[in-house]
């Protein structure tokens, strides 16, 4: 399952790189057709659900699934092996055996073919998506009585994914509220932590940096962690080389400079998951990724799953202050210390100020001397 997963992600990228936007909706010239969202999405959310997720249709109805958003889905009836081979579209199914879509990658253009599937005998059939496991749906068909309109679909369609989106503006929303949190670190410098792409327990995602930008001192550490099992990664700088057929974004090596990043080169944490609690620990999957940044700029960085949903952020790094130094003085004549020199001298330019301020002034600054 696994490898075919593997397959599929690798030739559905590879495909996707190289076709791009392009290719038409294929028509579909049966009348008895109803159409259903598999995801959809926008920049930095993705709801992961068939829309709606379960449908009545009669007999030798196609069911058209549209792929509105970017993230990636499967159709697929059955259980998949390492055999199985994604079947074109259209496809008919009579309620046995397998059938699967290839993974599809969506696009809000409408640019995407459907994938088309005519069934063509009675009963109540179960489906989902291979990569996001909670991501089901029932198509039930009848030969006879009451089944759902497209205006009936378009309607729970809509009324689901504005229900989901808005409960993922709202999990972002929150914590964005919640600022950053800054620890100063034994080894110099505060440690930022921002947090990567929470989910809800439906399995839709933020595909966000939480905070998108932050802005640290040349010395500080940003920590990312890791807050869902829906993977992502921090990166910062191209791919080398850069991804074309046979792309497998989850085969791109962690790389991060031993001392800290300078704006230069690439960094990448490798795949962050967080497992939900209660799941068996994986002693290899990143939670956290840690970066110092040693030099003033402004750094964009990515997620190499998901840039394409807009899942970007900024750190601006300002140079650090210069090392404390003791405030001009005149020239040493040799009569006293310097830093008394200094002092006194401090005194006397404040006190004019403050004469020149007034009254009130001066009296804090007589405060100020009596000390
Ligand atoms: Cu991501």
């Amino acid at each position: 399952m696994k490898r075919i997963l593997a397959g599929l992600v690798a030739a559905a990228i590879g495909a996707f790189a190289l076709t791009g936007a392009g290719g038409a909706v294929s028509a579909n010239a049966q009348a008895n057709s109803v159409k259903v969202n598999a995801g959809n999405g926008e920049p930095g959310y993705a709801v992961n659900a068939f829309l709606p997720d379960s449908i009545t249709i009669t007999t030798g109805t196609t069911v058209s699934w549209q792929f509105p958003w970017i993230e990636p889905h499967t159709i697929t009836f059955g259980t998949v092996t390492a055999t199985t081979k994604p079947s074109p579209s259209p496809a008919t199914y009579d309620g046995t055996g397998v059938l699967t879509s290839d993974l599809t990658f969506g696009n809000p253009n409408g640019s995407v073919p459907p994938f088309e599937v005519k069934f063509t005998k009675a009963g109540s059939f179960k489906y989902s998506c291979e990569i996001h496991p909670f991501m089901t749906g029932t198509v039930t068909v009848v030969n006879s009585g009451n089944v759902d309109s497209q205006s009936t679909i378009d309607q729970r369609r809509t009324n689901n994914y504005v229900n989901r989106l808005g409960e993922l503006k709202t999990i972002a929303a929150g914590l964005g509220a919640q600022g950053v949190s800054v620890t100063p670190m034994a080894s110099g410098g505060n440690k930022y932590t921002l947090n990567i792409g929470p989910a809800t327990r439906a399995g839709d995602d933020v595909m966000q940096f939480i905070p998108g930008a932050a802005k640290i001192t040349a010395g500080d550490t940003v920590e990312w962690k890791a807050l869902a099992p829906t993977p992502h990664t921090v990166t910062f700088g191209p791919l080398n080389p850069p991804p074309g057929p046979g792309f497998d974004p989850f085969a791109v090596p962690p790389s991060k400079p031993a001392a800290g990043y300078d704006g230069t080169g690439f960094v990448n944490s490798g795949i962050m998951t967080a497992s939900p609690p209660g799941a068996p620990a994986d002693p290899n999957e990143i939670k956290s990724f840690e970066l110092k940044f040693t030099k003033a700029g402004t750094y964009q960085y990515y997620c190499i799953l998901h840039a394409d949903q807009a899942m970007v952020g900024q750190i601006m790094v300002e140079a650090a202050p210069p090392p404390p130094t003791r405030a001009p003085g005149p020239p040493n004549t040799g009569t006293g210390t310097e830093s008394g020199a200094t002092s006194w001298m401090l005194l006397a330019g404040v006190v004019l100020v403050a004469v020149v301020l007034g009254g009130g002034s001066v009296l804090a600054v007589r405060r100020e001397g009596t000390r």
